[in-house]
């Protein structure tokens, strides 16, 4: 219908989603099957970021293709094929390998979105979390074997604006699952980067989203931003009395 290309002025709708890894340590056995080298297994991963009850996964609730047609990842040049593209969810990648890299993700929206592609990236990482020391020191293994599986997990929502009528449509027709007010079934919270105390809490278990994460997260981009624009008023300040300064040396100059 000619209508449903009619793009719906001033209305924003968004989907969360989740991306990141989880990486584990290869067995004894399990390194026998692959390159000497490798050390760990890991999965890159777009998903919805509610979990399925009863899953151990972190998100995965909602089938994303309804507005995802592929997830291509691209990953360090080391790996054969580097470029893989995911044509239907789950929309992940599973490898093993010895390092850290960033893996450069492009998402394309169904064709009825009209919207361009959208590229994230996503930093692989496979050894525990550390906030002292070098960010790149890789623990001892009897350390990493303790911490159990590394995530390492982004929350994000993806925000289409003046959508077109019929993928409106589709998009309200899958409504993304809620995320629970509070973590479930021992999962714990994810471990971000901003938020230092949240490394003792992400400990032991598959991190789950919940609101108050969101919540959290967006209360630091508040936060961010509030620091920002005082850092722009003081150096704004700071301008204006050199200027000041500048006009009478000028004057002292020219008199
Ligand atoms: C480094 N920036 O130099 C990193 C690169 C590359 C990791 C890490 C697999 C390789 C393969 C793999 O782990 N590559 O299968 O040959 O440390």
């Amino acid at each position: 219908m000619a209508n449903e290309r009619v793009r719906v002025r001033g209305l924003s709708i968004f989907r969360p989603i989740i991306y990141g890894n989880t990486a584990t340590l290869l067995t004894r056995e399990e390194r026998e099957n692959v390159p000497a080298e490798h050390t760990h297994k890991w999965i890159v991963a777009v998903r919805s970021a509610a979990p399925a009850p009863g899953s151990d996964i972190v998100g995965g609730a909602d089938n994303l293709g309804y507005f995802l047609k592929r997830v291509s990842f691209k990953l360090h040049d080391t790996y054969p094929n580097p470029t893989r593209n995911i044509d239907k969810p789950p929309f992940e990648v599973s490898e093993t390998g010895w390092g850290e890299f960033e893996v450069t993700i492009k998402l394309h929206f169904i064709p009825e979105s009209g919207e361009k592609a959208l590229t994230i990236y996503h930093h692989l990482k496979l050894h525990p979390w550390s906030l002292s020391g070098e960010p790149d020191s890789i623990p001892p293994l009897e350390v990493a074997q303790k911490a159990g599986p590394v995530h390492s997990w982004q929350y994000d929502e993806i925000v289409f604006n003046d959508p077109y009528q019929n993928f409106l449509n589709i998009l309200t027709n899958n409504p993304p699952t809620p995320l629970p007010r509070a973590s479930t079934n021992g999962r714990t919270i994810p471990f971000h980067i901003a938020n230092p105390a949240s490394l003792e809490a992400s400990k032991g278990g598959v991190p789950e989203f919940t609101t108050l994460i969101v919540k959290d997260e967006s209360d630091r981009l508040e936060k961010a931003k509030k620091t920002i624009i005082a850092e722009q008023e003081k150096t704004r300040a700071a301008l204006i009395a050199k200027e000041k300064e500048l006009e009478q040396l000028q004057k002292m100059l020219n008199g």
